[in-house]
């Protein structure tokens, strides 16, 4: 089964949204199979966000996501990757859509309250990265067959 990387980032967390947005998921219907609180180092931070390295927001990128604890999750689920990316909505909140977490709850691009993986590739490369194998709990939901036919 699919699965996803998200972080609730720093302003997430100082702005007590860590329940609202791992609500979001939930109550789609989601799978949760790993999270944990972390305050995150700059070498994770800049492995990270190495595919961003030569653009201009990288140093306050890395400064922004080590400058207070996040929560880092991975969701489950049939096509979990790209709707997660619908939930969490366009990079810059002020056009992100309502409904989404970005659009109702953002306004700047640099304080965007959630990251998620952006492909299946990119998911399983973040996982790893931030997750060690036995963090992560295969379970059965016993709901699945009110959601998947
Ligand atoms: P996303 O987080 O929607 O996947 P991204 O991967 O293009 O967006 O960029 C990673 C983060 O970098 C993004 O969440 C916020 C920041 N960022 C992106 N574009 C930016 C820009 N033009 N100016 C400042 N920060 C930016
Ligand atoms: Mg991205």
């Amino acid at each position: 089964m699919e699965r996803t990387f998200i972080i609730v980032k720093p302003d997430g967390v100082q702005r007590n949204l860590v329940g609202e947005i791992v609500g979001r998921f939930e109550a789609k219907g989601f799978t949760l199979v790993g999270l944990k609180m972390v305050k995150v180092s700059r070498e994770l931070a800049e492995k990270h966000y190495d595919v961003h390295k030569e653009r201009p927001f990288f140093g306050s990128l890395v400064e922004f996501i080590i400058s207070a604890p996040v929560v880092a999750m991975a969701w489950e689920g049939n096509g979990v990757v790209a709707a997660a990316r619908k939930i969490i909505g366009a990079t810059n909140p002020l056009t992100a859509e309502p409904g989404t977490i970005r659009g109702d709850y953002g306004i700047d691009i640099g304080r965007n309250l959630v990251h998620g993986s952006d492909a299946i590739e990119t998911a399983q490369r973040e996982l790893a990265l931030w997750f060690g194998s036995e963090e992560l709990v295969s379970w059965e939901q016993t709901v699945k067959p009110w959601l998947y036919e």
